[in-house]
């Protein structure tokens, strides 16, 4: 018996040396000093001994076992040890560590855009209006004094979720519906997104931005216009351009015209961003149809007025040298990324 105890103890010893967790060590304490373990069937067989070597056995195994509980608690401590230092090695701070950059956003280049083009006509007292992407052919065609059969209405170029409600084509039905609401002097200008059924190439968008612009007031003239948008010109894309204006045609004004600026590239010498000519078209403006005023209630006897409108893409295409709208929708932060 005696011998059993001692290759019992000598045995737990290698064993807690080997052991790696406490779900080991455990196992190990109960294999030894469990209700089956070895240490206690052997102070089970002790009842068929002589009163002397029973006293004798019992004290070896008392010893045995006691000296067993204490490599198991140095185990169990030492495992516990070793468990904080790992912890103290994986959660370990290094509060000299520098901050970890969080990568700061950009604006997007149409906003910024729209806020530079916004900026000027606010310095000249211009207001922003609002209105429903989702719009009423009314207020996208009949108060803009578009006829039944105008081409615009086409289904190929218009968006329609009803025979009567559509996506606007234009942000000009926020100025229609301006008109309704307020008395002169009206001047706003009215930013956002608008809807064509166009295919996607590299300068026709489904979906693409607008900044237009209605001024009504007392003696409103063409040369108020020409200052005005001459003024913005010169502020978006440098004091040393000249503008021109060329007849044109829109429904919504009457005369019309489209202004040009010359190429902030080449200085109207000629060259691949204004296509050899020296011009570029940044927009259309005219001034403001008496039939459109009369149907938003104004005067006309009392009250004239101009308007205009502009690509937001395009102006933004011309200002940084982009070469393909779609880049603008692509969320590709390798483009959107230069614009930090
Ligand atoms: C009302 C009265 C007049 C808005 C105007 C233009 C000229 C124009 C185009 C520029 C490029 C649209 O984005 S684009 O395709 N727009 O050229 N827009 S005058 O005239 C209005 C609007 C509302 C009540």
């Amino acid at each position: 018996m005696q011998t059993q105890l001692s290759e019992i103890l000598r045995e737990a010893k290698e064993q807690l040396k080997q052991a790696k967790t406490d779900r080991e060590t455990e196992e190990l304490r109960v294999k030894l000093l469990g209700k089956k373990g070895q240490l206690t069937g052997i102070l089970r067989s002790m009842g068929s001994l002589g009163p002397e070597e029973r006293k004798a056995l019992g004290k070896a195994a008392n010893s045995v076992r006691a000296e067993i509980e204490e490599l198991l608690e140095e185990k169990f401590a030492a495992l516990k040890e070793k468990q904080k230092e790992l912890r103290f090695k994986v959660e370990r701070i290094d509060v000299t560590e520098p901050g970890r950059q969080i990568p700061l956003g950009s604006k997007h280049p149409i906003t910024v855009t729209i806020e530079e083009i916004s900026r000027v006509f606010m310095s000249m007292g211009y207001s922003i209006a609002e209105g429903p992407e989702v719009e009423t052919v009314y207020f996208n065609f009949d108060a803009l004094n578009a006829g039944p059969n105008h081409p615009s209405r086409d289904l190929s170029d218009t968006f329609y979720i009803t025979d009567d409600i559509l996506l606007r084509t234009q942000t000009s039905p926020v100025q229609a519906r301006t008109l309704l609401k307020q008395a002169p002097p009206i001047k706003i200008i009215s930013p956002g997104r608008c809807f064509r059924c166009d295919t996607p190439d590299a300068t026709h968008s489904p979906m693409f931005h607008q900044v237009e612009g209605l001024l009504v007031d007392e003696g409103v003239s063409m040369s108020d216009l020409k200052g005005t948008l001459d003024y913005f010109a010169k502020q978006l894309f440098g004091s040393d351009l000249q503008t021109k204006f060329r007849p044109h045609f829109f429904p919504f004004t009457e005369p019309s015209a489209e202004m040009d600026v010359s190429c902030f590239k080449c200085k109207g010498k000629g060259c691949r961003v204004c296509k050899g000519s020296g011009w570029i078209e940044i927009l259309g403006c005219g001034m403001v149809h008496p039939n459109v005023l009369a149907v938003g209630g104004i005067d006309t006897e009392r009250y004239t007025g101009f308007a205009f409108g502009m690509g937001v893409e395009r102006i933004a295409m011309l200002k940084y040298g982009i070469d393909d709208i779609r880049l603008f929708y692509e969320n590709d932060m390798r483009f959107i990324g230069q614009f930090k």
